[in-house]
């Protein structure tokens, strides 16, 4: 399989996240990355390739271009401003408030255009983020090309983004980025499986009402879990998009038998549903040894993520979301990817 790899994904390096309010050394650095792409060339999966350009364009599909340009300005705004290090949101317009007017002030715009305090935005945020997306797209292209799979090392990962804010440590949807071009392409009917511990509220809420993307998810439980507002079972989506969105929330502490049950419910409908194509948000942190999550998988159950995947015999690009546990985030990726291939 090959992987595209993100080369700017480091300029996204956030030293501090607030956590349990205090500001703790950053998760969702670029040492994972590092990990992973070592343990890509240890198992010799296969080519590491750069990405082609393809400009903003197939990005603005999917996300507002008046996001966009604040989220390419709004880290020079805050140095601007006296900001020092990472920009951090600190207001927000919840219910009646109005969120249909741009301010002009900065703080107000980060909360305008955000949904936590918990994703610091530093100076290369939007480059890294969008590189990551020009890394979907050319894994898409190279199942348009015929590969049978591809694998998007990037970070940030980009599930939580909205078309019009960034949160959960994702700046761009890299996975409904990909979705969309394909649908562009020529794809009738996309499917998004989400099998990082964090429900995609992004990517639900950029296909929610349509019916030619298909997005099921399967998650810790919002009651309890980021990101608290999306992911419940009763959301099957609305309007042209009714009965094309499938969330399996599960408790903290689900095992291996009870998560794979949840996944083949998930594979299940997806079959049913008959894509042509299948994007994976690919998240780790459902890793027994995870930091910040709740589920109980071990490392020698993630091939069979990958033998489960491969027999939906879809054309699949597997996106890279969360997996904090930097340490075996590798190991634990590759396993995903060479269940996969091995299948
Ligand atoms: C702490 C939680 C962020 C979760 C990010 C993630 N602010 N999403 O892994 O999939
Ligand atoms: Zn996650």
């Amino acid at each position: 399989m090959k992987t595209v790899l993100n080369p700017v994904h480091a300029r996204h390096a956030a030293s501090h996240e607030f956590f349990r309010g205090r500001l703790v050394p950053a998760h969702e650095i670029p040492q994972r990355a590092d990990h992973i792409l070592a343990a890509v060339q240890a198992a010799g999966l296969g080519p590491v390739l750069e990405p082609v350009d393809h400009g903003l364009a197939p990005i603005e599909r999917v996300h507002a271009p008046r996001y966009l340009r604040f989220l390419e300005g709004a880290h020079a705004e805050w140095r601007a401003l006296g900001g020092e290090g990472d920009a951090f949101p600190a207001v927000w317009p919840v219910r009646t408030l109005r969120s249909d007017v741009e301010p002009r002030n900065f703080a107000a715009r980060m909360g305008l255009y955000s949904m936590d305090s918990g994703t610091p935005l530093t100076a290369g945020s939007f480059e890294a983020a969008v590189a990551g997306a020009q890394c979907a797209l050319t894994g898409l292209d190279l199942l348009h090309a015929g590969e049978r799979a591809a694998y998007v090392l990037t970070r940030p990962p980009g599930h939580h983004a909205g078309a019009d804010f960034f949160g959960g440590y994702c700046f761009v949807n890299h996975a409904a980025v990909a979705a969309q071009a394909a649908r562009d392409a020529g794809a009738q009917r996309v499917a998004i499986l989400d099998v990082d511990y964090h429900h995609g509220n992004g990517t639900q809420a950029i296909f929610y009402g349509r019916g030619d993307v298909f997005y099921a998810s399967l998650h810790g439980d919002p009651m309890t879990e980021l990101p608290f507002y999306l992911g419940h079972a009763d959301e099957t989506g609305e309007g042209a998009g009714e009965g094309a969105n499938l969330n399996l929330p599960l408790p903290a502490g689900t095992d291996a038998p009870r998560w794979f049950a949840a996944l083949d419910r998930a594979l299940d409908r997806l079959r049913a549903w008959g894509p042509d194509l299948l994007v994976v948000s690919l998240g780790v942190d459902t890793y027994e040894h995870d930091p910040i999550s709740h589920f109980k998988l071990a490392e020698s159950d993630f091939p069979e993520i990958g033998r489960r995947v491969a027999a939906l015999g879809r054309p699949t690009l597997w996106v890279q979301e969360g997996g904090y546990a930097t340490e075996a985030i590798g190991r634990n990726v590759v396993g995903v990817l060479r269940g996969f291939e091995q299948a």
